[in-house]
């Protein structure tokens, strides 16, 4: 009998490719998916699914005991820019859920537990080229401030009740299969669904803003090769640096003229764009290289002709 997995926030942003990702791997009856609402109709016609509330901790227990989880996804979360609309709601759902987690892995409930970090755990003070795995973290957005405590949390939980939690700090994720939900790196995808559709895009940000971003396939398959590693080779447990790429506005902007010549893009900056400078430009992953054999195979020429393969 194989492993039963839960990923809850399953029809989310990364959830959905994840969980699809995690059926092809595991058998489609051995990942239960939950998340608040329902997701896509290729989501819930894959396999078992279950409308839950990651902040209720007895229906998380309910339903680990239930399907006899081994291992859980956590990737229900409230992102950047609409964290910083309802600063009370995201840190409530982003701590809670991981609480409720986490002391199921401290009962020894579950066996395995995958949490999402962010890039967004850096601040202004922190170095901004090549970030340090281990540096200056001052977050000025709540979602930055709940990631960052959430790593501490999950070091803590693993020091002292042997917590196997294991954690990734993603950049800015791109995906064509999904719509993403209230990221401030998320003028990334939406400049796709406009050139695709012929229209030109008014980009949120101004176009120099380097940050540092990667392709949602890269990003499931470093969350499932993380996860996959031998529990002495994930050294670091609060969370892994992960870098993909690294990119402006401007320059996607040109790399996708390359396929369509008559797409413009104008810059009409909002709040958003004092979270982004807030964010560094470009990630140093040579730990998550070194301990668990991290490669990126996207960079932004190969991604782009990805995205506009399938929107087109
Ligand atoms: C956000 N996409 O923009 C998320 C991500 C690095 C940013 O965590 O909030």
């Amino acid at each position: 009998m194989g492993k039963k997995i839960l990923v809850i926030g399953a029809c989310g942003q990364i959830g959905t490719e994840l969980t699809m990702r995690l059926r092809e791997l595991y058998g489609n009856d051995a990942v239960i998916a939950g998340d608040i609402r329902e997701g896509s109709e290729e989501l819930m016609a894959s396999g078992p699914f279950e409308i839950m509330d990651a902040m209720d901790g007895n229906q998380v227990e309910d339903i680990c005991l239930h399907y006899e989880i081994e291992e859980v996804y956590l990737m229900a979360a409230m992102l950047s820019a609409t964290g910083e609309k309802y600063p009370d709601k995201a840190w409530k759902l982003n701590m809670n859920s991981l609480f409720n987690v986490l002391d199921l892995g401290k009962e020894k409930k579950i066996d395995k537990i995958f949490w999402p970090s962010s890039i967004a755990v850096f601040g202004p003070t922190t170095p901004q080229e090549n970030t340090p795995q281990h540096t200056v973290m001052e977050p000025t957005t709540v979602y930055g401030i709940s990631k960052q405590t959430g790593e501490r949390w999950c070091q803590y939980y693993h020091d002292k009740y042997g917590v196997d939690v294991r954690s990734i700090r993603y950049p800015g994720l791109i995906s064509w299969k999904t719509l993403p939900g209230g990221g401030t790196t998320d003028y990334a995808v939406d400049i796709f669904h406009k050139a695709a559709a012929g229209e030109n895009y008014e980009c949120f940000l101004k176009d120099d803003t380097q940050l540092p971003m990667m392709y949602m396939e890269d990003a499931i398959r470093a969350t499932v090769e993380i996860m996959e590693a031998p529990a002495e080779a994930v050294k670091e447990r609060s969370s892994y640096n992960l870098s993909g790429m690294s990119f402006t506005p401007a320059q996607i902007a040109n790399a996708i003229k390359v396929h369509k010549p008559a797409f413009e893009v104008s810059y009409q900056p909002d709040y958003r764009q004092a979270i982004a400078d807030s964010w560094p430009g470009s990630i140093n992953d040579d730990a998550a290289r070194k301990d668990w054999q991290w490669q990126p195979q996207f960079e932004l020429e190969t991604m782009v002709a990805e995205m506009l393969k399938h929107l087109s």
